[in-house]
Formats: C-alpha cells, sequence, structure tokens
C-alpha cells in the first residue's frame, strides 16, 4: 500500500484519518505507541526530525504537519472536488483559512488557555476577539467555509474547532457548535471515529 500514517488515536493522526476517509484512498495506519516514546525513535525522527505524529508517507513522499498533509492528500487525490484547482478562485479561501486554524486559532488559544505573556503585534495570532471575530467571517458564507460545497479546508478548521470546543479551549459560540455538528455528521468522520477507536481497543487503550 503506498500510503503509511504513523498514527496514534490521541494525536492529531486521528484527523488525517478524517482526511484519508475523505479523499477515499487507501492507506495502512502503523501504530506508533507514544506512551512508550516510539515517536522519539530514530526512524522516526528521521522521517520527522521534530520527533511527533502525524507523519504520512507516500510512495516515498514524506509529508508532516496536519495542515500540510491535508493539502497534499486533497490536491493529489481530490483535486476539483476537496481541493479548488490552482485557477478556481475559491483557491483563496481554501488556502486562507487552512492555514489560518494552525497558524492563529491553535496558538491563540493556547496563548489564551496558559495566560502567555506576548505582544499581540509581534505575535502571528495576534488578538483573541480579532481571532474570534475572523473565524465567525470565515463561517459566514453558508455551512461551509467555501460556502455550500465542503472541502479540506474544513477538514483542517473544522477539526480544530471540533478539538478545541471538546477541551473548552473555545467558546462554544452557536455559529461553532452548529459547524462541528454538522461536521459530525459526515459519514467519513464517522468511519474515521470508528477506525481510531478500532486502533484503541486492539492496543488495550481507554477511550479518552
Ligand atoms: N504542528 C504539528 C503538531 C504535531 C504535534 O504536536 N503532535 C503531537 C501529537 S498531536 C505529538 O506528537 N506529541 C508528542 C511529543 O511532542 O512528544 C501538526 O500539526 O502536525
Amino acid at each position: 500500500m503506498s500510503i503509511v500514517l504513523y498514527h496514534h488515536p490521541f494525536s492529531r493522526a486521528a484527523t488525517v484519518v478524517w482526511m484519508l476517509e475523505e479523499c477515499g484512498v487507501d492507506y495502512e495506519l502503523r501504530f506508533v505507541d507514544l506512551m512508550k516514546g516510539e515517536h522519539k525513535n530514530d526512524e522516526l525522527v528521521a522521517l520527522n526530525p521534530m520527533g511527533k505524529l502525524p507523519i504520512l508517507t507516500d510512495d516515498g513522499a514524506v509529508v508532516t504537519e496536519s495542515a500540510a498533509i491535508a493539502l497534499y492528500l486533497a490536491d493529489r487525490y481530490a483535486l476539483g472536488r476537496l481541493a479548488p484547482a490552482p485557477d478556481d478562485p475559491k483557491r483563496a479561501a481554501y488556502l486562507r483559512w487552512s492555514l489560518f486554524a494552525p497558524t492563529v486559532i491553535e496558538p491563540g488559544l493556547m496563548a489564551k488557555a496558559a495566560a502567555w505573556a506576548y505582544k499581540e503585534t509581534q505575535a502571528g495570532w495576534g488578538n483573541y476577539d480579532a481571532m474570534l471575530g475572523a473565524m465567525q467571517t470565515a463561517l459566514s458564507h453558508g455551512d461551509f467555509i467555501l460556502g455550500d460545497a465542503f472541502s479540506m479546508a474544513d477538514v483542517v478548521f473544522g477539526g480544530t474547532v471540533r478539538y478545541m470546543l471538546r477541551f473548552q479551549m473555545l467558546e462554544a459560540l452557536p455559529v461553532f457548535s452548529a459547524y462541528s455538528d454538522r461536521l459530525g455528521a459526515r459519514p467519513a468522520l464517522q468511519r474515521a471515529e470508528e477506525r481510531n477507536a478500532a486502533v484503541l481497543k486492539e492496543h488495550g487503550i481507554e477511550p479518552s
């Protein structure tokens, strides 16, 4: 099988399973025991010098960083369906909000939760209220980031929203909860959750 995902269900690799299910491709899950520190072994550090999951390999190509994995998979396996083509004007919003999740939402919510001291003008994630406003703007065009059409941007952006809501790091504004519920109804997400749960069961790990 050409696609291998180095995976643990308690990591962002769980969301990559959703990406793969949306693409409808075959893939192998290779369990990495985070609790035993297997992600720090030589083989995995050679693939990802950060010593972190997820790592995806595809016929020798190595992709790390969840958002990069999402964009890679959508371009390669679902261009025109989950990713607007490069000459499609929707590509702008697609890229914009796909990158907003890891570069603004994640650090912005971490900064708030951990009460980091930083200068808003120097930190890329800026001001918390501005970030909340931008997130609502992103969701103001319809059911999904691109309006009526679901795209891989919703897995990246929406996956972050769902995770942050679950751990109460993001205010449960109705717009976020409704979006999260819409995403939760997707068969591909449900298949991914089943697959992640099966891995937990196989390894005798209690669900979180
Ligand atoms: N920016 C990376 C973050 C990767 C990351 O932090 N992975 C966590 C699990 S979600 C991890 O491997 N933690 C174990 C460690 O750092 O030792 C991404 O989006 O993929």
